[in-house]
Order: C-alpha cells, then structure tokens, then sequence
C-alpha cells in the first residue's frame, strides 16, 4: 500500500462541489450501498457512473492523474494496465450511540479481487481511494490488513497454483471466504504487524493504492462529519473485467485522442458494450 497526494486544494473544492450537485440533480444513481457482501454499511450512497453523469467535473483527470496513474502503470505494467471502475462514495454522519459503547458502528471485512499468479505483485487488479474530505482516526476511514508477498504465495488458492478466471491462471479465492483465517484480521497479531488492521488516515487529498487482493473494509464510525471519497480500479488487458454491470466507459474516453488514453479505456464490461450497440 502507498499514499499520495494529488489534487491540491482548489481541485479538492471543485470534485466535492460536483459530488454534492450530482447527488441532488441524479440522486437516483446514488443508490444505499447495502448489499453482499459488505452487509449495512451505514448510510453510504454511491454513484458507480458519476463519469458519465458529471463528465466534466474533472474526474477523468483523476484517473490519469500524474500522482496517481504513472505509479499506476509501474505497478501494473505499462503495456497490461486499463481502466476498470470508478465510482464517487458519500458516507453520511452516524450520530447515534453505539451499543456497545464503541465509535466503530461496522467493518465489513472482504477482498475485491482474488490474486493473479503470472504478475510478479500478484495483482489481479490494483485499487486507489482518494479521499476527497479530511479522514481522521475519529471519522469514517479505509481499514486495511497488510499481507506481504510471501503470505499471498501461501494462501490456500494461490499456494495450489490453479483455478480458473483468465490468462495465465488468476485464482478464485472468494470461494474461501467463509474462512476466517482469510477473511478476517488476525486478532493476536501485533498492531501495526502484518495480520492486523491498519486505519488510514490522511488528509482531503491522500490518494491510497491498494492490492485488491488485501482484506479491507470500510471503518463506519459514529462521527459528525461526512467523508468523500473516489474508488478507481485497474486492471489487465488479458484479464476478464472486475465487473460487467457496474461503470461504463464513455466515448471521450474510450475514443480519446491521445493513444495511449484510448488503450487505458479500451476495456469493455457488458455495460458499455450495451450502451454502445443501442445507442450508436
Ligand atoms: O469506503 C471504504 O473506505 C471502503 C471501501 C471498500 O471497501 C472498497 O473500496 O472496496
């Protein structure tokens, strides 16, 4: 995991304004996210298409970002990387106690993608947060459980070496998930340790890499403040997408001028191979 900072303050004020006015003008976009396997999470309104409803509010420019899509590419590879998913999260003030006395309301721990054994980080697919607000340890934040490469090249899918999913041998581990030892942090582990959970804290701003094969979840707090925050994924050329229903690509982007921003957004899931053939 890696934290940067990329939009700078007139930025930041722009992306939460229009944040705040597609949720008014297309608050039917913005369902409650509230389904498997992330269970009630608070009240949490997501729009998964805010590229297609607010295309000039200066969210294509995150996802090429110069803090954030060389590293990126680094990562992934330049020739494999491509645009997957980008969606925009509000996650509201929760004022109400907490039975049991703690700030922390829920954690719903998962990992969003399974590991792909041909990439030498194992990385199916990478995933950045931007926080948009400020994120303290008293608010709404990003939890996530550091795993080193060597413990990835044990867990049980990865360790066989098989499965199925895409080129080369992508591993389905989800199907592990009912496993504790996978799909919750090791209690016992020494704080700060690998095993144990991490909240990451920054300000509007920090952009957050990470491992989609990690466990993580969102930190629900009983808190005054509401957090902002961006979700973008990339993934590989060879590799199926992440999701087929959830962001479509828009023209601009997928028929971009500059080539190498063609071939980032020329991955197509089912949602955008739909728009494109009934609306061409
Ligand atoms: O809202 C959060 O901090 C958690 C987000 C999350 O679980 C994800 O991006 O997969």
């Amino acid at each position: 995991m890696q934290a940067t900072c990329p939009p700078r303050s007139a930025e930041l004020a722009a992306l939460n304004a229009a944040v705040e006015k597609d949720r008014e003008r297309f608050f039917y976009l913005w369902p409650l996210a509230n389904h498997e396997p992330f269970g009630a999470q608070g009240p949490c309104f997501a729009n998964m298409n805010i590229l297609l409803t607010s295309p000039d509010a200066g969210f294509d420019e995150i996802i090429t970002h110069p803090n954030i899509y060389p590293l990126a590419k680094r990562l992934m590879g330049a020739d494999s990387i491509r645009f997957e998913e980008f969606s925009v999260t509000i996650r509201e003030p929760i004022l109400e106690d907490q039975p049991d006395g703690s700030r922390i309301k829920q954690q719903a721990w998962h990992r969003d993608d399974s590991h792909w054994i041909d990439h030498p980080l194992l990385l199916r697919s990478l995933s950045v947060v931007v926080y948009l607000t400020d994120v303290d340890a008293s608010g709404h934040s990003f939890s996530i459980v550091p795993e080193s490469l060597a413990t990835k090249r044990n867990l049980p899918g990865v360790a066989e070496g098989g499965g199925e999913g895409g080129a080369g041998g992508a591993i389905e581990e989800r199907l592990l998930e009912d496993d504790p030892a996978y799909s919750l942090p090791n209690a016992d582990a020494p704080p700060g340790g690998e095993g144990s959970a991490v909240d990451v804290v920054g300000a509007a701003g920090t952009a957050i890499f990470f491992h989609t094969g990690n466990l993580h979840a969102g930190t629900v707090r009983q808190t005054d403040r509401l957090r902002h925050s961006i979700h973008l994924y990339y993934g590989h050329e060879a590799l199926p997408p992440l999701s087929d229903r959830l962001t479509a690509v828009p023209k601009r982007l997928s028929e971009h001028g500059d080539p190498e921003i063609r071939q980032l957004f020329s991955k197509k899931n089912e949602i955008t191979r739909l728009f494109e053939s009934n609306f061409n």
